[in-house]
């Protein structure tokens, strides 16, 4: 499930999902810029910092094309094992890269360059469990199963621990296409932001992997903020809105003031017990 900052992390681990998905498109349009590398890298690792600090379960990281070539991706990868970040996803595009969902025909990086940069990432990670993904765009671009399938191999016998296959088209038909080739040849992972409307039973039938929720508490957020600012502007009072949004002891529970709190009592000398049975 997505996520795009600490807290939003820490619900989606509440929730029960067992891993996030810090997704390019909702980090950035939560920072209020494109999804075209206006974050620079180091801005998106302190986000992924934030959501690792909160949370316990595994996080794959939207990297992008790596920011750069093979040494801006090995540098990448070293940060991201430092700073307990479970792997990393990079897809074959090239920097500064667009959203998937925006314009037709986005070009393509160099196969041959593409799997270098998958070797010298698994190359530099140090713990055995860091998992990198490999992103095939070729249907994004516009090609065929032929250059998918290519792709995708090509990625899995350089290194990669699975490969994401992507699709824009609303039915699943193009995945569906790639799988039946594949042959179950390694781990796949699917965005089906698109072809929303496929039941999940079909994914697990096609023998898929992994299924990336990639916005979807972003799009909620957007959403209830519209709602909630609109509401307040209109009516000039907070009254209407009170109880239809998360009440300030949620907010306190998600940041677990409880641990800071029980903390201070052993650690801050003259801490007033009786202060500290509010929450
Ligand atoms: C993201 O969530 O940033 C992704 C998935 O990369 S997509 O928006 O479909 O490109
Ligand atoms: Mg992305």
């Amino acid at each position: 499930m997505e996520s795009h900052n600490g807290l939003s992390a820490r619900i989606v681990e509440e929730t029960g999902f067992k891993g996030i998905w810090a997704s390019g498109l909702a980090m950035s349009a939560s920072l209020g810029v494109r999804d075209s590398n206006e974050a620079s890298w180091t801005q998106v690792l302190e986000i992924a910092e934030y959501m690792a600090d909160t949370t316990t379960i595994p996080i794959l990281l939207d990297g992008d094309t790596g920011y750069g070539n093979f040494n801006n991706f090995r540098r990448l990868v070293k940060k991201l094992e430092q700073r307990d970040v479970a792997g990393v996803c990079i897809e074959d595009k090239l920097f500064p890269k667009s959203n998937s969902f925006i314009g037709e025909q986005q070009p393509l990086a160099d196969v041959d360059e593409f799997c270098g940069k998958i070797k010298a990432g698994k190359d530099t990670q140090r713990d055995d469990d860091f998992c990198i993904v490999a992103r095939v765009e070729a249907f994004i671009a516009g090609w065929g199963l032929e250059e998918a399938l290519h792709r995708a191999n090509a990625y899995r016998e350089a290194g990669a621990d699975a490969v994401l296959m992507h699709s824009k088209l609303s039915e699943p038909d193009e995945i569906i296409s790639f799988m039946k080739e594949w042959d179950d040849r390694g781990p796949i992972v699917i965005v089906p932001t698109k072809y929303y409307d496929t039941p999940t039973w079909m994914f697990k039938e096609f023998h898929i992997s992994l299924v990336i929720w990639a916005n979807h508490l972003i799009r909620a957020s957007i959403k209830a903020m519209q709602i909630t600012a609109e509401e307040i502007y209109n009516s000039q009072t907070i009254a209407a809105v009170e109880q239809e949004i998360a009440p300030l002891d949620d907010i306190f529970r998600l940041q677990n003031v409880a641990e800071l709190q029980q903390a201070e009592r052993s650690y801050l000398p003259g801490t007033n017990k009786s202060n500290h049975d509010q929450l």
